[in-house]
């Protein structure tokens, strides 16, 4: 199924009160020294890939409660991100894991791609489980295994992943490892940090030239005493033992509660080794809930500081953006829709801060007024700037109201069945 405009044009109706609304707002910014007009460019030239894995209801280790007419097979995953890239304008992008999603057939899955006006981002391995018909586990490990056949075979299929990303156009891999241990004394921390290492440089040094490499970090889970690549600093300086073109990859719910996301942001695009970017929220750990949903303002403080790093850090690449989260009990395409009007609302209103106010005031050490400038910013209701940004692509107005009235989902049940189950879920 794919959207037209003329359905999503139809959808949208009549735009007068949309009008009302985005003349308000641009008078009332303009009054204050906003370029409105760039602003709204900046909103629609905003994309965020949408990771394969995210399409079809996720779960957790308790069950699964399938979605109906979820995609079967990578070319209805794609299908799906089109519609919401139709929809939202801000999804122009896709990020394939394999070999959950390694295609059979590269033209057609290119072709699905073109039509859609969709490119694709990083591409991830996957050393956290085993895979059929391959020759060892990684149970006990993968790029940090004490076995050097295992973490060959690990190195290898990075290697593979590439060659696949290739054909597809991407040019970033990331590496997620669920390497680590769950019981004191089961490995020897030194020894698997130097593994992890030496494994990162072979898979960096055999990547194509305008490749990049992402390292993710996450505290725990699946291990629960340990992780190789813990947090932002191992990371980094992993990064930095490979070269140039390797980056770290913030993932928000990679944290502990309460750190200061916002501050690492800042200290890794100071350093130009800020690379990529997943989205999710939590409440309590890597709970990958929608965007927006629980800690609006801290996205916000984030965005802050992407804003700032994006203006004033050239030697930091531009950054792979990908929502990365799973649903059990949503509709995954609507929650994606509302994943990607919170990741622009935090856009737009990072845009607002007034930078030259804010940074007399620092220098004042006018701290209630450096709040106020933030929590101007923050308050303000930019959502007609985020309809005119979607409207000027030809998106939705609303992008969950028009996936509502022409009726998606029913129509991707009809074509697909009520009971699918996509692949590597
Ligand atoms: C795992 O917790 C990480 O967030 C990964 O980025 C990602 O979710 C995983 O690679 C999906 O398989
Ligand atoms: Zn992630
Ligand atoms: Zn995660």
């Amino acid at each position: 199924m794919q959207l037209t405009k003329d359905q999503i044009a139809s959808a949208n109706g009549n735009l007068n009160d949309h009008e009302a609304d985005f003349n308000y707002l641009a008078n009332k910014l303009s009054r204050s020294g906003t370029d409105v007009e760039s602003l709204v460019k900046s909103l629609a030239d905003f994309q965020v890939a949408v990771p394969s894995w995210a399409l079809g209801a996720g779960g957790t280790r308790f069950g699964r409660f399938s979605f109906h007419g979820e995609p079967g097979n990578l070319e209805q995953k794609m299908d799906d991100v089109g519609i919401l890239h139709a929809l939202t304008q801000t999804a122009g992008a896709v990020s394939l894991h394999i070999p959950w999603d390694t295609p059979q057939d590269y033209a057609a899955v290119k072709q699905i791609a073109n039509r859609n006006g969709i490119v694709f981002d990083a591409i991830n391995s996957n050393t956290f489980q085993d895979q059929p018909g391959s020759k060892y586990s990684y149970k006990h490990g993968s790029l940090a295994n004490t076995d050097e056949a295992i973490r060959a075979q690990a190195v290898q299929h990075n290697q593979e992943v590439v060659r696949i990303g290739e054909k597809l156009g991407s040019k970033s891999l990331t590496i997620w490892l669920a390497d680590g241990t769950s019981f004191p004394g089961q490995r020897s921390f030194q020894k698997a940090l130097a593994q992890t290492e030496k494994s990162c440089q072979e898979i960096y040094t055999a990547l194509p030239e305008d490749w990049s490499l992402l390292i993710e970090y996450k505290p725990y889970e699946p291990n629960f005493y340990s992780t190789v690549i813990m947090d932002w600093g191992t990371s980094f300086m992993l990064a930095n033992a490979c070269g140039d073109r390797a980056y770290t990859l913030v993932d928000l719910g990679h944290h502990l509660p309460n750190t200061n996301i916002e501050q690492i942001v800042a200290t890794l695009m100071a350093k130009g080794k800020l690379g990529g970017f997943h989205f999710n929220d939590s409440k309590y750990g890597d709970d990958d809930l929608t965007v927006g949903s629980i800690k609006p303002y801290a996205l916000f403080l984030i965005f802050n500081e992407l804003v700032y790093g994006m203006r004033h850090n050239p030697e930091n690449p531009n950054l792979a953006w990908m929502i990365d989260a799973s649903h059990n009990i949503k509709d995954p395409l609507e929650d994606l829709i509302q994943s990607l009007e919170a990741i622009q609302e935090a856009y737009a209103k990072a845009l607002l801060i007034d930078q030259i106010a804010l940074s007399e005031a620092q220098l004042n050490h006018d701290v209630v007024k450096c709040q106020e400038i933030l929590q101007e910013a923050y308050r303000t209701d930019v959502r007609p700037l985020l309809q005119r940004a979607r409207l000027s692509r030809g998106g939705a107005l609303s992008p969950l109201a028009a996936y509502r009235s022409l009726k998606v989902r029913e129509n991707l049940i009809r074509e697909r069945g009520m009971h699918t189950v996509a692949t590597g879920l």
